[in-house]
């Protein structure tokens, strides 16, 4: 396996560390084949090159159509060093064995940004490149291939680490920067030409994936929508499973996917947990000694907004939990599982999808967000950060009593998957107030609290149960105000990050008030 590398093929379009990659892969003993440019460049730098033509027989032609697409160079890419069969056919034809392809594409992005005309464009669309590249990636086992100037500086180095081989481990995690590359490569030729021919249907848009469902509409109506499965088999809507109704909806898919990855942070083994997801923001979750209960338990957080909501479950859907469900409109239940009793009560619930995905997600597990600006995207980590009660830092002369402590984990969770600013009142393991999405903390307070006066009055009780609360605050508290607002609607300790300038202040609010705040030293920002 660890070969040391004897023959490189180099064609390159950007030549920029060329001549220093040339000079010392010759150094360490290594070949190097080259296309018409590359080559030139190579041979002015004094270093010996053979041309590809010379190694294909055949001239490049076409304007440089055809280089490098020919067997002797695919096959002395593709060929299984230990396989006999295709020893013999290299020895047949005469194809010599390829071990470092180097190649980066003609410049079809930025030929396409500097406004060039259709034919150029078009003639910047590089297929050979592309070719070799996929090739040498699939062959990884054998053969390395980098697309990218950063990468020449880290082949030298594992090279000599290696005397002249390269691990299997980089030759991998090149190869899948290789498939990135071709990827976004086609990615914005198909951009460029869906912009080119006024394309309208997102279902002929380049978007990573495969297509799983074009939509009757998107998030409104006059909006078109399509949904891509990204291949990856975590339990979630993409993935789960559909037993009756409709089928799902721009939103509900939305919706449904935060409802479960919201209920995914609540480990089944401590028991059952629901969560009612409206506009992508929890309207109630709460944990039971049942499902039925903990069901129950999140409804009556706010009985108006779970109207028509998306449900969540941590555990498989029973027969007495989908009763309860049945008695009001909803949209989506997702679970890991229903047994029979259960489908059995949502069968006469035409509208009601039942989804199950055969587990939960685990939400500690890395992954990527992208999200679409005008002319990009950003990308970045999951937001899978997570506290446990060893993370948190008093900062009040009280300490929060046991059940405070577990009250604000619970409220912590569910801060996360609240859309900033978030605000979530809990009282025994059940959400009792959440403002979420206001652009300032104290409406925030301000609402939930609120939210929690009117659901007194629907439940015929005294009091809001935000009385003896305990109150999450996804961001810090800039000011004492919020902490004010949270502690005259009776809650009496707060979990929120620290770390603003008036923390003192703040602190010392939360003193006066009797109330026990704890910093968990982490945000949760969701936009
Ligand atoms: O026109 S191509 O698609 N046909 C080919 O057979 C081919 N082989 C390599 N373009 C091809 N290439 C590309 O040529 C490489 O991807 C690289 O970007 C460029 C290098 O050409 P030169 O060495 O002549 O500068």
């Amino acid at each position: 396996d660890a070969r040391p590398i004897r023959r490189a093929l180099l064609s390159v379009s950007d030549k920029e560390g060329l001549v220093d990659l040339g000079r010392a892969l010759a150094a360490r003993g290594v070949e190097l084949l080259s296309t018409g440019g590359t080559a030139h460049s190579l041979r002015q730098a004094g270093l010996e090159v053979v041309d590809v033509a010379e190694v294909t027989g055949f001239p490049e032609m076409m304007d440089g159509r055809v280089k490098t697409l020919h067997p002797k160079v695919h096959g002395g890419l593709l060929a299984l060093r230990d396989n006999d069969e295709h020893v013999a056919a290299m020895t047949e034809h005469g194809i010599v064995e390829i071990d470092l392809l180097v190649v980066n594409l003609y410049p079809f992005e930025a030929t396409v940004a500097k406004g060039a005309d259709y034919e150029t464009c078009i003639e910047n669309i590089d297929i050979g490149g592309p070719a070799m590249i996929r090739a040498a990636a699939k062959n990884h086992a054998y053969v390395t291939v980098v697309v990218d100037v950063e990468d020449y500086e880290k082949l030298l180095g594992d090279m000599d680490q290696h005397d002249g081989a390269t691990c299997p481990k980089f030759r991998k995690k090149l190869a899948q920067i290789a498939y990135a590359r071709t990827a976004a490569y086609d990615a914005a030729v198909s951009t460029w030409m869906a912009q080119v021919i006024g394309v309208d249907t997102p279902r002929r848009r380049a978007v990573a994936g495969t297509l799983a469902q074009t939509m009757r509409y998107g998030e409104n109506p006059h909006q078109k929508a399509a949904f891509y499965r990204d291949g990856s088999s975590r339990p979630g809507v993409a993935t789960a499973v559909q037993h009756q109704g409709k089928e799902l909806s721009y939103n509900n898919i939305n919706d449904t996917d935060a409802a479960f990855e919201l209920v995914a942070e609540f480990d089944p083994a401590d028991g059952p947990a629901c969560a009612i997801i409206k506009h992508a923001n929890p309207c109630g979750v709460a944990r039971g000694a049942t499902l039925a209960e903990a069901y129950s338990r999140a409804f009556d957080c706010d009985r108006t907004s779970a109207f028509g909501g998306i449900i969540a479950l941590n555990q498989p859907l029973d027969g007495p939990t989908a009763e309860k469900i049945a008695e009001i409109f909803t949209e989506v239940v997702i679970a890991p599982d229903a047994d029979e009793a259960a489908k059995r009560v949502f069968e006469a619930k035409k509208n009601l999808r039942l989804l199950t995905t055969g587990g939960l997600p685990d939400p500690l597990a890395a992954a990527t967000t992208i999200r679409q600006v005008s002319g990009g995207y950003l990308v970045q980590d999951k937001d899978n950060g997570h506290i446990t009660a060893e993370d948190l830092k008093v900062v009040t002369k009280r300490a929060p009593t046991e059940a405070e402590l577990r009250d604000l984990l619970f409220a912590w969770k569910v801060a996360k998957h609240v859309k900033s600013n978030a605000i979530v009142y809990v009282k025994d393991a059940a959400t009792v107030g959440v403002g979420a999405g206001q652009m300032s903390r104290v409406d925030s307070t301000r609402i939930a609290a609120r939210k929690s006066h009117d659901m007194a009055e629907v439940l015929g009780l005294s009091a809001p149960l935000t009385q003896g609360s305990v109150v999450a605050s996804d961001a810090f508290f800039p000011f004492p105000d919020g902490l004010l607002t949270a502690a005259e609607a009776g809650a009496t300790a707060v979990i929120q990050p620290g770390g603003s300038m008036r923390d003192d202040k703040v602190i010392a609010a939360a003193d006066e008030a009797g109330i026990a705040m704890v910093f968990s030293g982490m945000r949760h920002f969701r936009h």
